[in-house]
């Protein structure tokens, strides 16, 4: 655990604002900060104390201790109703470059992973205008006669709305109907921006912020943990990332059903904001730790190493991250196809520690919920 003191003596030897002087004091003293602190740490905060003080948080809640899983992902489709203009991977019906498996082909997906040790399938697609809930209920049936033991983490709040609405059920009939066909737990995208100012300039047609929380709530009601995220570094301000990160505070004090909040980069290739290029890597690690002193209530920050590159996610260990995904094993192509830098994402489990270990912390393989699968 870290020493108050060190940390005091790094704060105080530093030439400080006074105003972050305030806010690393609170840190230290375990006071939450408000959104106008977490606005001044945007705005005034140099990396080198960001750090400091966002693996002060880490230290205090895990140690050493650094997280990921043996996952794999299945995308359905890619077709998708709407049009999200950071989006890479939407394609029409019949358009060149779309994709639909049938639930057979899913099926022989996961077969081939019997007997590999991934104790977790992520299934996220486009809102295929043809597809139900039942549909995937029974992907998700037939998915556990296969792999009873495996974790079912699956469909953003932004599908879940459309395929419940469609079932004509109201969200907890819908999540409880979904639960009992195998979904274990609901991933954190669709999130995106929150504030209507930028979501309606970059996704104004799908699930409302007020239809992605009321989803969340209920699903952590009924008994499904999830995940959270947001997508930054597009048109988006300081002032709109801590709005959002404000209403997860909100929700996570009211359910405790978050685990895990997943900063995402907006990644520009083939998307409708190429224009706007992508912010640096001081502005991904400065959002990784704001995040992790702001979000006190959230057991876990992720980086996401396919989103985000292998080497920001390793550095990411010093900034407020504990958590790094999974090895993934080239299943996704979300952010292949905006430009990422792993084309081929996949790590092997060594490839996991060693990257974890480089960093001089203890990699610890977890299930979806945490609990500890194997020590190195
Ligand atoms: O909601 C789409 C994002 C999300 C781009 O819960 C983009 O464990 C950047 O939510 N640049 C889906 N981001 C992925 C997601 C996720 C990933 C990993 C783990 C978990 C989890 C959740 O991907 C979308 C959107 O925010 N996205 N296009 C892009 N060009
Ligand atoms: Fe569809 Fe999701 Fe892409 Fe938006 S981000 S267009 S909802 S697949």
């Amino acid at each position: 655990m870290p020493e108050k003191n060190n940390i005091n003596v790094l704060i105080n030897i530093s030439n400080l604002d006074s105003n972050l002087k305030k806010i690393a004091e609170k840190v230290i003293e375990n006071i939450r900060i408000s959104d106008d602190d977490a606005l001044q740490l945007f705005e005034k905060g140099e990396l080198g104390f960001l750090g400091i003080l966002a693996n002060y948080v880490r230290e205090q809640k895990h140690g050493d201790r650094t997280y990921f899983n043996k996952n794999f992902h299945i995308e359905p489709t890619n077709i998708c109703i709407y049009n999200c203009k950071f989006c890479s991977y939407v394609r029409k019906i019949g358009q060149k470059g779309a994709w639909e498996y049938t639930i057979d082909e899913v099926l022989k997906t996961v077969e081939s992973y019997k007997n590999t040790g991934v104790t977790e399938v992520h299934i996220v697609g486009g809102v295929h205008p043809k597809r139900d809930l039942h549909y995937y209920g029974e992907m998700m049936s037939e998915i556990k006669k296969i792999m009873p033991n495996i974790h079912i983490k699956a469909f953003t709040a932004v599908e879940l709305e459309y395929m419940i609405k469609k079932a004509k059920l109201s969200v907890e009939e819908g999540l409880r109907k979904l639960k009992e066909y195998g979904l274990d737990s609901i991933p954190g995208g669709g999130a995106e921006i929150f504030h209507p100012d930028v979501r309606k300039e970059i996704c104004d047609e799908k699930a409302s912020a007020s239809m992605w929380l009321n989803i969340h709530e209920t699903a952590h009601k009924v008994g499904l943990p999830s995940n959270a995220t947001i997508l930054y570094g597009h048109t988006e301000k300081y002032k709109h990332r801590v709005h959002h990160m404000s209403k997860l505070r909100e929700l996570q004090d009211k359910t405790a059903g978050f685990n895990t909040f997943i900063p995402l980069k907006y990644r520009k290739e083939n998307n409708n904001l190429s224009h706007i290029g992508e912010v640096t890597s001081i502005e991904d690690l400065k959002n990784y730790a704001v995040s992790r002193i702001y979000l006190d209530n959230f057991p876990h920050i992720k980086a996401y190493w396919p989103s985000i590159g292998k080497e920001i996610a390793q550095l990411s260990l010093s900034f407020g991250v504990d958590d790094i995904d999974g090895t993934i094993d080239d299943s996704t192509k979300i952010y292949s196809m905006a430009g990422a830098e792993d084309q081929n994402p996949k790590m092997t489990t060594q490839d996991m520690v060693k990257l974890i270990k480089d960093a001089k912390r203890t990699p610890i393989e977890r299930d979806t919920l945490y609990n500890t699968v194997n020590t190195f």
